[in-house]
C-alpha cells in the first residue's frame, strides 16, 4: 500500500523528497493539480471541492494514508476529507508549527506562506494552541509559488522576487521563519540569504516526512519489503515542465500519467 500525496502542483514535491530520503521503501503515489494552480488566490469553498476531487481519485489506488501536502488545502479542507476517509490524513501545518515551538528562543515567529493560508490564519492558530504566548508575523507571498511552477527557482530572478516578497518580514524580531508553503523549500538559497543568518528555516515539508514516520511507526504501517518501491506520479496540466522540474528536484527518472479532469 503506497502513501498518497497531493498538491496544486510540484510544491507538495518537497515532502515527496524528503518521504524519499527518510522512508526508501514506501511507495508514493502523487498527484499535483498543476492545471488549476496556484491554490494561493482561489476561495476556501474552491479549494475544499479540488482536495475532495483529488482525494477521490487517489483513493481508487487503496493508499494506507493520504498527505495533504499543501498548506492552502490544509488550512481549509483537512477536517472535510478527515470526515470522508477512514485512513489516516496528515497536514502540513500542525508539524510546521510544532518544529517553530521547539526552535524559537525569542517566542518571536514568522510565517509565510500563500493568500489562501495567511487569510486563514491556520498557522497562528496551531502555534498559540501549542504556545498561546507566542507572537506571529505573517506575511502573504503570493509571487512565490507561481514562479517556482514556471521551474524558476534556479534563476537569478529568485534573489529579487524573494526580497521583494520578503520585505515587510525583514528587521522584525522573528528567530525563526515557518516555510508555510511546500514550494518554498525549491526557494531555500534565496530565502535564507534574504533572512539572514540569526533566522533560522522551518520546512513545513520535513517536518510533515519526519511526522509520517512517527505515525507509520507507531501504527505498524512500514512498509518492511526489501525492494525499492515505483512511485507513480500524476498532474492535471501539461506533464512536462512538471516532470522536468520533478525530476531535477527528486534526482531521480519518473514516468507522468496526464489526468484530464471531467469537473472544471
Ligand atoms: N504548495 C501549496 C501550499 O503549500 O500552500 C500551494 C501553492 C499554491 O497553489 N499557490
Amino acid at each position: 500500500q503506497a502513501i498518497a500525496v497531493l498538491d496544486s502542483g510540484v510544491g507538495g514535491l518537497t515532502v515527496v523528497k524528503e518521504l524519499m530520503r527518510q522512508l526508501p521503501q514506501e511507495k508514493v503515489i502523487y498527484f499535483g493539480d498543476t492545471a488549476r494552480s496556484p491554490y494561493g488566490p482561489r476561495s476556501a469553498g474552491e479549494v475544499r471541492t479540488f482536495t475532495r476531487q483529488i482525494v477521490e481519485y487517489l483513493i481508487q489506488f487503496n493508499p494506507k494514508m493520504i498527505v495533504i501536502a499543501c498548506n492552502t488545502a490544509t488550512a481549509v479542507a483537512i477536517e472535510d476529507i478527515r470526515e470522508r476517509v477512514s485512513i489516516p490524513v496528515i497536514g502540513v501545518i500542525l508539524p510546521g508549527a510544532r518544529a517553530a515551538i521547539k526552535t524559537t528562543r525569542s517566542g518571536v515567529i514568522g510565517v509565510i506562506g500563500t493568500d489562501g493560508t495567511i487569510r486563514s490564519n491556520a498557522y497562528e492558530y496551531a502555534l498559540r494552541l501549542i504556545s498561546p504566548n507566542i507572537q506571529v508575523y505573517s506575511e502573504a507571498c503570493p509571487l512565490l509559488a507561481p514562479f517556482v511552477e514556471k521551474g524558476l527557482f534556479g534563476a537569478d530572478s529568485a534573489n529579487e522576487v524573494v526580497e521583494q516578497s520578503l520585505r515587510q518580514l525583514i528587521g522584525k524580531p522573528i528567530d525563526c521563519l515557518i516555510l508555510g508553503c511546500t514550494h518554498y523549500p525549491f526557494l531555500v538559497e534565496a530565502i535564507s540569504r534574504v533572512m539572514g543568518p540569526d533566522v533560522t528555516l522551518i520546512s513545513s515539508a520535513d517536518e510533515t516526512a519526519r511526522e509520517i514516520s512517527t505515525i507509520l511507526y507507531h501504527r505498524d504501517m512500514l512498509t518492511s519489503s526489501g525492494q525499492l518501491p515505483i512511485h507513480q506520479f500524476f498532474c492535471s496540466g501539461e506533464p512536462e515542465l512538471f516532470k522536468r522540474i520533478a525530476q531535477n528536484w527528486l534526482k531521480e527518472q519518473i514516468s507522468i500519467t496526464p489526468v484530464v479532469w471531467q469537473v472544471p
